[in-house]
């Protein structure tokens, strides 16, 4: 959970990142390529149903780590943002975003800066879905009679190099009028494009229409929450760091084949943004929000995903809306569903395909009752409310609960109240001095006056 000061250096720096133009606005993103060591269950249990990982038969046979066996701890690839050019000051991003990237997130008419810089050990890139390219910024490598230099520059990024792509958003790539008003999509590395997303490059990407995002937060105007979930089954026999995964974290390495069926099949981790059996952290609301699922779905063909939300039904339009509790997904596939919340409640939110609940592809989501900021806690999975920039709109100030336009307004009604009073309290000031200047000077023409007075009668004696 970001702490509000980092919530308010983010949305300061982010809106300097955003420079509007007559033609829309540019957004420029500086994202770093850095590994990290992932784990695929932090809380070390399966949250459901209460039990450890080591005393869970199916869940161990993915994350208890062997002698031929990984565990739960894998190395990754990951997409990072920075605040500028020295990629030193890293922008924190929502808990609930597991391993994805940052959200990149534009209208219609925008244009979009990405100064990608890759601190990996190897070529990557990355190449978006849904937005406007030429030839330098596409980011995948292939045979596409792009010769020049420059126009393959953009194709394979080597480790310690830097390449900047330009992705536009022209009125044919917005959402249609049949469409919700922003859509869904991806950008990933594209080198080899399924070993480098198994390696963990990837992220969301969101286009809306005109009018859609704030200018600060770039969050909607429209929504209360967003939240972007990926389902697949991340295939980590496909990841470049297998190898160095072997070495690092089974007991004994050299008793590992790496064809074995056994081997293979607890590398398939079957995650919602990279954590299984409910340790995604973070997926808390209040009852009565209005909240954007972004649903993504990512793999093979076991990635056949039907998400399921418990206790709250959701619209999805498509030239006309219709409403369901459950999703369905395929490799590549995105979808946008809306829905306003209001059953309070701790709640289940699963792939329905019953091998991959038993894989771990379940987690929690938190329905806070209205204007109830006591931590709501159900049987032993406890959330606290959504507070931070992008996981939530309420902050807390002066003990008042507000919105984030209402901290806005708060904090320029403070400075123009501060400087009015500075300026009355300097006028008052002023008028005190010029009232004790005059009051001296009468005084010392008073004496003078009296002095003269002494003379004259002293020389008429
Ligand atoms: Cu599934």
């Amino acid at each position: 959970m970001l702490s509000c000061k980092q919530t308010w250096h983010t949305a300061f720096h982010l809106h300097l990142l955003v420079h509007v133009l007559a033609e829309g606005a540019t957004r420029v993103y500086y994202l770093g390529i850095r590994e990290v060591d992932w784990n695929y269950a932090p809380l070390g249990k399966n949250t459901i149903t209460g039990q450890s990982i080591a005393n869970d038969m199916i869940a161990s046979s993915f994350l208890q780590p062997a002698e031929n066996r990984i565990g739960s701890i894998y190395r990754k690839s990951v997409y990072k943002q920075y605040l500028d050019e020295t990629y030193t000051s890293e922008i924190p991003k929502p808990s609930w975003l597991g391993f994805l990237g940052p959200i990149i997130r534009a209208e219609v008419g925008d244009t979009i800066i990405v100064h990608l810089k890759n601190f990996g050990r190897r070529p990557f890139t990355i190449h978006p879905h849904g937005v406007f390219y030429k030839k330098d910024s596409e980011g995948s490598l292939y045979p596409d009679e792009s010769s020049s230099q420059d126009l393959k520059k953009d194709d394979a990024i080597p480790p310690g190099r830097n390449h900047t792509y330009t992705w536009t958003v022209p009125e044919d790539h917005g959402p249609t009028d049949d469409d919700p008003a922003c859509l869904t999509w991806i950008y990933h590395s594209h080198v080899d494009a399924a070993k480098d997303i198994a390696t963990g490059l990837i992220g969301p990407l969101l286009i809306c229409r005109e009018g859609t995002l704030k200018s600060v937060s770039q969050r909607r105007h429209d929504a209360d929450l967003d939240f972007f979930l990926m389902f697949s089954v991340v295939d980590e026999n496909e990841s470049w760091h297998l190898d160095q995964n072997i070495a690092s974290f089974c007991g004994d390495p050299s008793t590992v084949d790496e064809e074995d069926e056994g081997f293979r099949e607890s590398n398939k981790m079957h995650a919602i943004n990279g954590k299984l059996y409910a340790n995604l952290p973070g997926l808390t609301m209040y009852e009565g929000d209005w909240v954007n699922w972004y649903l993504l779905g990512m793999g093979q063909e076991i990635d056949i995903h039907t998400v399921h939300f418990h206790a709250e039904t959701f619209l999805y339009r498509s030239g006309k809306t219709y409403r369901a509790d459950v999703a369905d997904l395929f490799p590549g596939t995105f979808e946008v569903v809306e829905m306003l919340v209001g059953n309070p409640g701790t709640w289940l939110l699963h792939c329905h395909v019953a091998d991959h609940i038993h894989a771990g592809m379940e987690t929690l989501f938190t329905v806070f009752p209205k204007h109830d900021s006591v931590l709501l806690k159900t049987n032993s999975y406890t959330e606290t409310p959504p507070e931070d920039e992008d996981n939530g709109h309420h902050f807390v100030l002066f003990g008042s609960k507000l919105a984030h336009s209402q901290v806005e307004a708060t904090i320029i009604f403070l400075a123009v109240t501060g400087v009015l009073l500075f300026l009355i309290a300097c006028t008052f000031l002023g008028v005190i001095i010029y009232l004790q200047r005059q009051k001296r000077l009468r005084r010392n023409r008073r004496s003078i006056l009296d002095e003269g007075f002494k003379l004259m009668s002293t020389k008429k004696h």
